[in-house]
């Protein structure tokens, strides 16, 4: 089994080709659920369902979440009731976020409500929320100290980022089966996601990176920074007003310790000597995933570097 660390929208991109070279039922997702927000009275879990979305075929193909040709009818009624409908929820994804709330007020976990959600879409693959504990991102700005989704999505992630914490994280709990799914991984790989906010927060529940440094097994990331930005999302302008350097090789210094092997875009290339000094292998190959064969060609890239590493 290859056991993943994914965010959102980069993760399940990565994600849709790696299914389609290796059995997805072969295929753990851990996924980031920092990124979670209640909005009237609903839970929604972004990355996750952006990942089961994906995995399912019905993910919006040019925002990457939400699905496609969902309508926005109970969002422009709500609107007209004087809600603010700043975070697009379509009339079908609400159907998600009502059955998950209502089984979770039920008293239903999180990861169990993921899986049977997950099956009844047709996802082969394991999908499982790094915890069933609430763990929140909270972005320090000097407009406060804001929740993850006023900060990206309501401000368009303007706002300068002074720090970041995962509320919650040092009280969590990995989910059940999580730390066994790592222990027992062939192999484990970093989705290009943004290693500060998405990787960030299922390493900081307590375990889950401890097990992940002294695995059996190797490791692969894909560099979600490619010429000294981000492929999407506002990891690059992160990393910098946090003091890292925006480049293939700032992420290689957060995965030190946890990555065998880097694979980073051709345009990074020159990287690889300075990269490789931190102690990593690296592989160079095109990155940008900008249509399927490209994704096909990356999962079949880092699988062999699993199994090269391994061998
Ligand atoms: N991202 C946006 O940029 N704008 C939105 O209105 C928005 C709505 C939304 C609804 C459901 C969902 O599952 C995801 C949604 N996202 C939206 C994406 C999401 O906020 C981010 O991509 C992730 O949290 C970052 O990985």
């Amino acid at each position: 089994m290859i056991l993943t660390l994914a965010g959102g929208v980069g993760a399940a991109r990565f994600l849709d080709g790696l299914t389609r070279v290796f059995p997805p039922g072969e295929v753990y997702v851990l996924g980031n659920t920092a990124d979670d927000t209640e909005i009237y009275g609903l839970h929604i879990s972004p990355d996750l369902d952006t990942v089961m979305y994906t995995l399912a075929g019905l993910a919006n193909p040019v925002e990457g979440w939400g699905i496609h040709n969902d309508t926005f009818e109970s969002l422009a009624a709500l609107g007209r009731l004087g809600e603010e409908v700043w975070f697009r929820l379509g009339d079908r994804d609400l159907a998600t976020h009502i059955f998950r709330s209502n089984q979770l007020r039920a008293g239903s976990s999180l990861s169990t409500i993921t899986a049977q959600m997950a099956k009844q879409l047709g996802v082969r693959s394991s999908v499982v929320p790094m915890s069933d504990d609430p763990i929140r991102t909270i972005v320090y700005t000097k407009h406060g100290d804001l929740a993850f989704q006023t900060y990206f999505v309501r401000r368009r992630a303007k706002d300068r980022v002074l720090g970041v914490t995962f509320q919650g994280a040092l009280e969590s709990r990995p989910a059940p089966g999580v730390l066994k799914a790592i222990r027992g991984a062939a192999g484990i790989v970093f989705c290009p996601s943004n290693p500060l906010i998405s990787v960030g927060p299922i390493l900081a529940v307590p375990g889950i990176r401890a097990a992940i440094a002294g695995r059996k097994c190797p490791s692969v990331a894909i560099s979600p920074i490619v010429g000294g930005q981000a492929i999407k999302g506002p990891a690059a302008r992160m990393m910098k007003t946090m003091g890292m350097e925006v480049s293939a090789l700032g992420v290689a210094r957060i995965y030190q310790e946890l990555v065998d092997v880097l694979v980073i875009d051709t345009v990074d290339a020159d990287l690889a000597p300075a990269i490789e000094k931190l102690g990593m292998k690296v592989v160079v190959t095109n990155t940008m995933m900008t249509g399927l064969p490209v994704k096909k060609a990356l999962a079949r890239t880092v699988v062999k570097a699993l199994q090269k590493f391994r061998a």
